[in-house]
């Protein structure tokens, strides 16, 4: 509830900012105004971009043929996500390949790793060209990871102890040697004995075990949102922070915009200096409306990262140019829980690059049948009436909570998949809605609809105040 009061609060300090607006709009910069470098290194400081000529040629041919079969594979797809209580169907389509068993939750939409070759997994793949874009895309992220390394280290970002410790590491991994131009990070330092906790801060911050593919082809797209404060022009994606991410990690981004198509080569067309043919980047200060904005434009192969808390001291869009633009974005994924009805809620997707997940999820199920098994053991020994009446009552009490909360879950999970949203999805990509049973199946101890259970603990209960 408090989280809600938060949001409103946001949404109508957004409102009035609008209104105040009006016709007007924010100032922001791109790299035609001159004070725009003055402006990213005082105020943007921790965004950091890498042109596409200081990537290694054959990690661009790579990662590039990866996006593409992927593409030809019909492995992306739109995600229908909810945001405070609504459902939208989000224009960027996605995949998300990174370690096995990972997973990375937004928008309230977990989405499953297709995982890309590790050691010691047999991974099973639909076809060898997935195999091979999943491991350009693990190639990309150990060059992402040293890039963010080294971008920390430049900014002083770590401590010189983390710095001897993860040159020991990476020594021994012998991470992405292959690609390092510029050698490894700092083998000159003495390594010295600092206890194991000390650079895990580091590692674990950029580290990333996932990454999140969009595409988008704006041609295909019938409307999309202008952006709002500033007048930069089309969105793929609106205003926002990355979520769920391990704290102050790094995203690390790969984007790939496929220009030199007919329609990106027409005359220029720009907004306030944003080149409208040009993907770009948008950046703000979170809650300030004095410091101009930033509009960094992303040619075919650049990268940039976000270091440290930039993701929460600012937030970022992506605007849209002319041609369809592939990205890949690195992330550490914070660990959570969940996962069912969010893996059958996608349909059968993953199954076009692996079966990895099948047997997890099997395993997963099975589990929970356990649990709604010795849910309804409960909910009979509660009911016979023979335990003490305090601890009858605490444990019906507990109880109330958890089928309470499991209830209000499965009503929500309903009606998202049975969303006007959902309802547009093509036949092959709509949402299951697993598991569900109805009551003459009875090979399960309790209903699917947990309101006449609910009603009979509270008829048994007694609240002590
Ligand atoms: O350069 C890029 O391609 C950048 C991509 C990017 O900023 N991705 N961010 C996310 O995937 C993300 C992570 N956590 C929460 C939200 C998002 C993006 C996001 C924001 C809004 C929406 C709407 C359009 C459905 C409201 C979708 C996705
Ligand atoms: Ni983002």
């Amino acid at each position: 509830m408090k989280r809600r009061a938060g949001e409103r609060e946001k949404k109508l300090k957004k409102k009035k900012l609008l209104e105040e607006l009006g016709k007007n709009r924010l100032p922001y910069m791109t790299p035609v105004d001159a004070d725009f470098h003055q402006l990213w290194k005082s105020k943007y400081s921790k965004l950091i971009f890498r042109k596409s000529d200081t990537v290694p040629e054959e990690l661009h041919q790579m990662v590039q043929e990866g996006f593409l079969t992927l593409q030809e594979h019909d492995c992306f797809f739109q995600d229908l996500v909810r945001i405070k209580g609504k459902d939208f169907v989000t224009p960027m389509s996605r995949i998300l390949i990174g370690n096995p068993g990972c997973t990375y939750k937004y928008l309230n939409t977990r989405l499953f790793t297709v995982p890309w070759p590790t050691e010691g997994y047999d991974i099973k793949y639909c076809s060898p060209q997935i195999h091979d874009a999943c491991k350009a895309l693990i190639r990309l992220n150990d060059y992402l990871h040293i890039e963010a390394v080294k971008a920390l280290q430049g900014q002083n970002l770590v401590e010189t102890k983390e710095i001897n410790d993860t040159t020991v590491i990476d020594r021994e991994q012998n991470f992405a040697t292959s690609f390092t131009e510029k050698g490894s990070l700092s083998k000159d330092q003495s390594s010295c004995c600092v206890p194991a906790d000390d650079y895990i801060s580091l590692k674990d911050r950029t580290s990333y075990n996932v990454t999140l593919l969009n595409y988008m082809d704006p041609l295909q797209m019938l409307y999309l949102k202008q952006e709002p404060y500033f007048g930069m022009g089309d969105m793929a994606v609106s205003w926002h922070h990355d979520e769920n991410l391990v704290e102050r990690s790094t995203v690390a981004v790969y984007s790939y915009s496929c220009e030199g198509s007919a329609v990106a080569e027409g005359d220029e067309q720009t907004l306030n200096g944003r080149d409208l043919a040009v993907w770009h980047i948008g950046l703000k200060v979170a809650w300030d409306i004095e410091t101009p904005g930033l509009a960094m434009p992303l040619h075919q192969g650049d990268c940039y990262l976000m270091l440290d808390d930039l993701n929460m001291t600012h937030q970022h869009c992506v605007l849209a140019g002319f041609s369809p633009r592939f990205s890949s974005t690195h992330r550490v994924a914070d660990v959570e829980f969940e996962w069912l009805r969010q893996f059958w809620f996608q349909g059968k997707r993953y199954l076009k690059c692996t079966d990895w997940w099948l047997k997890p999820i099997a395993k997963l199920e099975e589990f929970w049948r356990k649990m709604e098994i010795m849910t309804s053991l409960v909910l009979s020994e509660v009911r016979k009436e023979e335990q003490i009446e305090e601890q009858r009552n605490k444990t019906i009490r507990c109880f109330l909570l958890v089928l309470t909360e499991r209830e209000r879950l499965r009503k929500e999970w309903t009606a998202r998949c049975q969303s006007e949203a959902a309802e547009s999805l093509p036949e092959d990509q709509k949402p299951e809605s697993h598991p569900f049973w109805t009551d003459d199946e009875c090979n399960m101890p309790l209903p699917y609809d947990l309101e006449e259970v609910i009603a009979d603990l509270q008829n048994r209960v007694q609240w002590v105040e």
